[in-house]
């Protein structure tokens, strides 16, 4: 089963709570604050294997989930940090954002690492509230919880050269005859129903090469296996269009160049730009009839030639044109990574609206920040919550949007006037 798309669902793991402790011995009832911080929530990391060649494995499982951070324990001690998951996708995934479609990573290269989601940050322990007006924090601060997200893996093969043409021309006879793969070969129709990856050798140099499945008239619109596999040829530096130049299924070989082309342009502008060789197949069919090969000579404006996919003819001339032209093309850059912000914790925003009942509602990262470092029955965590509003600017903004002393203030769940 070949499998290009999948969706998964990933957590980050929570940040552990801090702790509530004092210091106890034979001697002492209450000694001074010692309850530690919680540990940091495990991360999700994605890698680049050379293990792995399709999402098929995300079909069964699409759920990933980091361990949590470890609350905090008496005696100053931190809570363990959660453990990060590691997930293992192809080169040549494309990590995105299924809402937006905006593009989170591109797992170019074989061991490339990207941290998809970072886990929450500990609460931190009461040991950290002491002051010389506070001596004993009855509050500690809870771990940062984190939030399921879905993301979308797509898998775009990276290859040098990409073979195109109508089903049945020899496509994957050629990939045989020039690399390493052995992809299915046979007389019908849609013989190939994935991509295949061949590394061709010449002389000292080398190129990957990828045959995909077959394209028909209409293939945009779905017709025969659609157009979906050009994915896989639309991160290559080159195509070579396979003709079938004998005609041999009764088919007009230019009418057959044509309509391909127009399908690669409907399918992308950047693919029909794309430099092409033109390998005239089955030419071993012809004999000595060349009338079929000039006439077409004689309207294309890219490169020709003549070859035998199966008799090898001409093979070697194709991979001197191929590596030529290779030589003169940039490489294959990875996707633009456009500006996303997934999970991006700016944990100094916050926004400030109006409610129709004239009460004021502050939101924001900032906010949840300072509330969860907040006990309110507690007298002492109620002051170091005002402290840190005011601290923070939030005060002074609510009055320059028009907050009176007694107005109500909705923050972070807690309900208060202003004094
Ligand atoms: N006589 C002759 N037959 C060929 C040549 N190249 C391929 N064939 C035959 O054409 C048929 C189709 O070859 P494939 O390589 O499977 O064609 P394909 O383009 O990969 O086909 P799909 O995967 O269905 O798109 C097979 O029977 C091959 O043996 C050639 O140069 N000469
Ligand atoms: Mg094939």
């Amino acid at each position: 089963m070949f499998i290009d798309r999948a969706k998964i669902i990933v957590k980050a793991g929570n940040g552990g709570d801090g702790r509530v402790s004092f210091y106890r011995d034979k001697f002492t009832q209450k000694g001074g604050p010692d309850g530690g911080d919680g540990g940091r929530g495990g991360d999700i990391i994605l890698v680049a294997s050379e293990d792995v060649n399709t999402l098929v494995d995300f079909k069964f499982q699409k759920h990933f989930r980091a361990g949590n951070g470890e609350a905090g324990g008496k005696n100053h001690c931190t809570g363990a940090d959660g453990e990060d998951v590691i997930i293992k996708v192809p080169c040549g995934c494309v990590v995105k954002d299924p809402e937006t479609n905006k593009v989170i990573a591109d797992m170019f290269e074989v061991g490339q690492k990207f941290t998809l989601l970072k886990g929450g940050n500990g609460g931190k322990g009461n040991q950290n509230y002491a002051t010389a007006k506070r001596q004993t924090p009855n509050f500690a601060q809870k771990g940062i919880l984190t939030k399921e997200k879905e993301v979308v893996f797509e898998l775009k093969t990276i290859a040098d050269v990409g073979l195109v043409g109508f089903p049945n021309v020899g496509k994957s006879t050629l990939l045989s005859a020039i690399s390493d793969a052995k992809p299915k070969i046979a007389n019908y129709h849609f013989t190939t129903l994935a991509p295949n990856l061949g590394v061709v050798k010449y002389y000292d140099e080398s190129c990957v090469v990828a045959d995909i499945p077959g394209l028909i008239e209409g293939a945009s619109d779905g017709a025969g296996l659609g157009h979906e596999f050009l994915r896989h040829i639309e991160r290559t530096r080159m195509l070579i269009h396979i003709v079938d130049i004998s005609g041999s299924e009764g088919r007009d070989p230019w009418n057959d160049f044509e309509l391909i082309n127009n399908e690669l342009k409907s399918y992308s502008p950047k693919l029909i730009e794309r430099p092409q060789i033109v390998a005239l197949n089955k030419c071993d069919i012809l004999g000595d009839n060349r009338e079929p090969i000039e006439n077409f000579i004689a309207k294309v404006k890219y490169p020709c030639v003549e070859i035998s996919a199966f008799t090898h003819k001409g093979i070697d001339e194709l991979l001197k044109v191929v590596f030529n032209t290779l030589k003169t093309l940039p490489k294959i850059e990875p996707e633009p990574i456009e500006e996303f912000d997934f999970d991006k914790n700016d944990e100094l925003s916050y926004t400030i609206t109006r409610d129709d009942d004239g009460s004021f509602v502050v939101e924001g990262s900032l906010i949840d920040n300072i509330v969860r470092g907040i006990n309110l029955n507690d007298y002492e965590s109620f002051s170091y919550f005002n402290k840190r509003i005011k601290e923070e600017g939030i005060e002074d903004a609510l009055y320059k949007k028009g907050a009176k002393i007694g107005d109500t203030i909705h923050l972070g769940g807690v309900e208060f006037e202003l004094q």
